[in-house]
């Protein structure tokens, strides 16, 4: 195997063979050293060193790019091309027809070049002091902090020799030197060294586990009031039919992805449109039209966003073309735009210029409205209680905190105060991650306690069957289930799961969904999105997630980005974007409690029952296992943290 990879393995770092092609020879060369690159990948919090770890390493080690290795995959080009203008549609111009033409020539004028010289005038002398010193935006660590030294296995010195061609991970099968390529946990390919399947495990399914509710408390009768209003199996998604018989799969998904782009540019723009500040808003191809004196307004995704030393420019793109836009740095809206994601929607407001470049002086997300209408008091109390990532199945569940949760739901309480709480407990909603799963990421064998994904189901149903009866239970997966790896995820596996579809008080629902409770709609997702906002915004991270939560719900969407660390299922309709903004957002995933409210909304992160385990270590995440917000139902307002941390 490869030294670099083995030096990585190791240290228990895995590359991906795009970054790989990237680092590789930059290595051969000592341009940098191991405990470099582990070190700067421990600041982005990931052990898993893909392109884009790869690439921001090279520009803070100022190292140049291969060109001619680099894959399809790094920036501008994910693997499908996200082009809402190259496949047909009614108003595209007529010179988009030419297929080998870039998206961006749609406009009917040239595509502008960064390098290019505007040739006179006041505009092109501001043409010109935009485009110096241009740099792409940073994730905000400024390298890497000193002391936080991790024990780095260096085996640099022994390197003998590096193929620079990276040809070894082109086999899905092993190679021969142990090594084999196969998909992460978020659909990267990456390097594994087979693990070895050691002796059987004993462990126990909680058959044994049996509360009798608390004879001397008193349970308050509440009628339930619950619809799911947004699930995604109601969505009967057909996947786009090949054009003829030599119609190839390669073709049918990149259609599914423009309809979903294009299914997400038309929900976002509508949400935008409401917003009363937008005037005039013009179709991208229809800017050339427009008179430079004229104030208008786009709508569009981010292509790319960088800054420079005056301002941010943009690449939007709607169906019907592409077009830089330029927004100076001291415009109002910098920071908001600064935060912005790819790939989500966002609205513009300035003057065109003929030179091609837009000239924004505001800045729009679709956002959500400031006030909104107060919605009926309710005739009594009751609360919802929001838990996630129980991860049943790692050795790291804590069990006996889960118990201690369970118990207390079957009114064995401390104080008079939790009496009131639990006696009028009437929802139980778990956002994903119930279980561990298997082979959710390589080395995950020696973290279970129950190799077994059937087991782990059971071992879960049989502690959920002790949620008292008239509670309901609302159940739906995430990234560890047994469900489809890519986002939206309609469903547990029943074949897997059978043990919680038949408890008798449990819903499952998908993910995301929007469960209503007495009129109030709250929106369930795992949080997988939050990744990919910690990864492009600095100062956020995963230690208050609250924060990007609130940058999501901002752009209206779950999960934008696509192509970085959050697979997206080639659904034809884009199911992540939020339409309807809900009275309350619950996630979990990054297995950190917080709560925080926006515009009246509250966005709830609701932890974890799993303690750190060894690979959270290594990426510092610190867990906070075993919080339990209550909800008030009438305010969807979190009244009150349980803490059953004392036993985990
Ligand atoms: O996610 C638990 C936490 O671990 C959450 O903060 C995401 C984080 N995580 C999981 N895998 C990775 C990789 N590969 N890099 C960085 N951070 C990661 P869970 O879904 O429970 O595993
Ligand atoms: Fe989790
Ligand atoms: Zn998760």
């Amino acid at each position: 195997m490869d030294e670099f990879v083995r030096a990585l393995i190791k240290n228990n770092y895995l590359i991906t063979p795009s970054a790989y092609y990237l680092l590789a020879e930059h290595f051969r060369k000592q341009n940098f050293s191991l405990s470099e690159l582990i070190k700067f990948a421990k600041t982005k919090g990931t052990f898993i060193i893909d392109d884009l770890v790869a690439s921001e390493f090279l520009k803070l080690k100022e190292l140049e790019v291969p060109v001619e290795t680099k894959p399809s995959y790094i920036s501008s080009g994910t693997p499908v091309e996200k082009s809402l203008v190259s496949l047909g549609e009614d108003n595209i111009s007529e010179e988009t027809s030419t297929s080998e033409m870039q998206s961006s020539i749609s406009t009917g004028e040239p595509s502008i070049e960064m390098s290019e010289q505007p040739s006179s005038s006041v505009e092109s002398k501001i043409s010109e002091e935009i485009f110096q010193g241009e740099s792409s935006i940073s994730t905000g660590s400024e390298g890497v902090a000193e002391g936080e030294e991790a024990e780095i296995i260096e085996t640099v010195e022994e390197v003998a020799s590096v193929p620079s061609n990276g040809s070894e991970f082109e086999s899905e099968e092993e190679n021969g030197n142990g090594v084999a390529v196969v998909a992460d946990k978020y659909g990267l390919p990456m390097v594994y060294e087979p693990e070895e399947i050691v002796e059987e495990k004993e462990y126990s399914l909680y058959e044994d586990f049996v509360i009798q509710p608390n004879p001397e408390f008193k349970f308050a009768k509440i009628t339930p009031e619950y619809e799911i209003k947004f699930d995604i199996r109601n969505f009967k998604l057909k996947p786009p039919k090949p054009k003829n018989g030599s119609g190839k799969e390669g073709e049918i998904i990149v259609e599914a992805y423009t309809s979903l782009f294009r299914s997400r540019l038309r929900k976002l723009r509508r949400i935008l449109r409401e917003n009363p500040e937008l005037n005039t808003v013009v179709d991208i191809g229809k800017l050339k039209y427009v008179k430079g004196d004229e104030e208008v307004t786009i709508i569009g995704l981010v292509n790319s966003k960088r800054e420079t030393n005056k301002g941010l420019i943009f690449e939007i793109e709607d169906q019907t073309g592409v077009v830089k836009v330029f927004l100076p740095k001291d415009s109002e809206d910098y920071r908001e735009a600064f935060k912005v994601l790819p790939d989500a929607v966002v609205a513009f407001k300035g003057f065109y210029s003929k030179k091609g470049l837009f000239f924004a002086n505001r800045f729009y997300l679709p956002d959500v409205p400031l006030y909104r209408k107060q919605k009926p008091p309710l005739e009594e109390k009751v609360y919802a209680i929001l838990i996630s990532d129980i991860h049943v199945g790692s050795k790291e569940f804590c069990e006996k905190a889960f118990m201690k949760f369970l118990e207390w739901l079957n009114g064995y309480v401390e104080s008079k105060e939790e009496e009131e709480i639990v006696s009028r407990v009437k929802y139980l909603i778990i956002a994903g991650d119930v279980v561990d799963g298997i082979g959710v990421y390589p080395g995950q064998y020696s973290d279970l306690i129950i190799p077994d994904i059937f087991d782990q189901y059971e071992a879960l149903a049989n502690l959920l069957a002790n949620v008292p009866d008239h509670i309901t239970m609302f159940i739906g997966p995430g990234n560890h289930d047994a469900a489809r790896p890519a986002i939206p995820q309609p469903e547990f596996y029943e074949e897997y799961a059978k043990p919680i579809y038949k408890l008798k008080n449990a819903v499952i629902i998908s993910n995301p969904a929007v469960i209503r409770l007495h009129g109030r709609d709250f929106l369930i997702a795992h949080g997988r999105g939050i990744e990919d906002v910690v990864a492009n915004v600095p100062g956020l991270t995963h230690h208050k997630p609250g924060l990007p939560m609130i940058e999501l719900l901002k752009m209206r969407h779950l999960a934008p980005t696509f192509g970085e660390k959050v697979p997206i299922a080639p659904d034809p309709e884009d199911l992540l974007v939020i339409e309807d903004v809900p009275d309350l957002v619950q996630m979990g995933h990054v297995h950190v409690y917080d709560a925080v409210t926006y515009r009246g909304v509250q966005l709830v992160n609701s932890a974890t029952w799993q303690a750190q385990t060894e690979f959270q270590k290594m990426v510092n995440i610190v867990p906070t296992p075993a919080k339990v917000p209550v909800v008030d139902v009438e305010s969807a307002k979190v009244v009150k943290v349980l803490d059953f941390s004392r036993w985990c």
